[in-house]
């Protein structure tokens, strides 16, 4: 996916409180193209399988408890230099820190429940793509 690519989701707070359609606009605004696309619920086991590399930290109970308590949007995303241009328009972590503007200090509720994820490199970009993606459903 060669740096032009990255992944996303719109976790199950946002789903639930009707913010998919705004935190959409904004990627769209911002210029980042879909090219896979699905609601989808993770399964506990599945969760904690996605997160698996912040396994043994505090937060991580909570962390696969609130992402499998409810549908989410996966997506992939195309732009320029998407992993770091999708982080910089997600915000920090932790909302409370983030810029204004950026889809976390919009929609976020808490740390853990702070709206959406995006990979952090593109090497977990592409496993977190082929987590929940067939080749078959991407339209590159
Ligand atoms: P990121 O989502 O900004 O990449 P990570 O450190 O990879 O942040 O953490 C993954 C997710 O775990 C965060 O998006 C957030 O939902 C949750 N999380 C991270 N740190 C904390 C914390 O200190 N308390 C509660 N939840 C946290
Ligand atoms: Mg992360």
């Amino acid at each position: 996916m060669n740096g032009n690519y990255t992944f996303a989701i719109i976790k199950p707070n946002a789903v639930r409180t009707g913010k998919t359609g705004p935190i959409l606009s904004i990627i769209n605004e911002a210029a980042f193209e879909i090219v896979a696309m699905k609601m989808t619920r993770m399964s506990l086991e599945q969760a904690k399988d996605f997160y698996s590399i912040h396994k043994g930290k505090p937060f991580f109970d909570t962390l696969v408890e609130f992402m499998s308590s409810g549908p989410v949007f996966v997506m992939i995303l195309k732009h320029k230099n998407a992993v770091e241009e999708f982080r910089k328009l997600i915000g920090a972590t932790d909302p409370e820190k983030a810029e204004p503007g950026t889809i976390r200090k919009l929609f976020a509720v808490s740390v853990t429940m702070n709206a959406i994820h995006g990979s952090d490199s593109d090497e977990n970009a592409v496993r977190e793509a082929d987590f929940f993606f067939s080749e078959s459903e991407r339209y590159f």
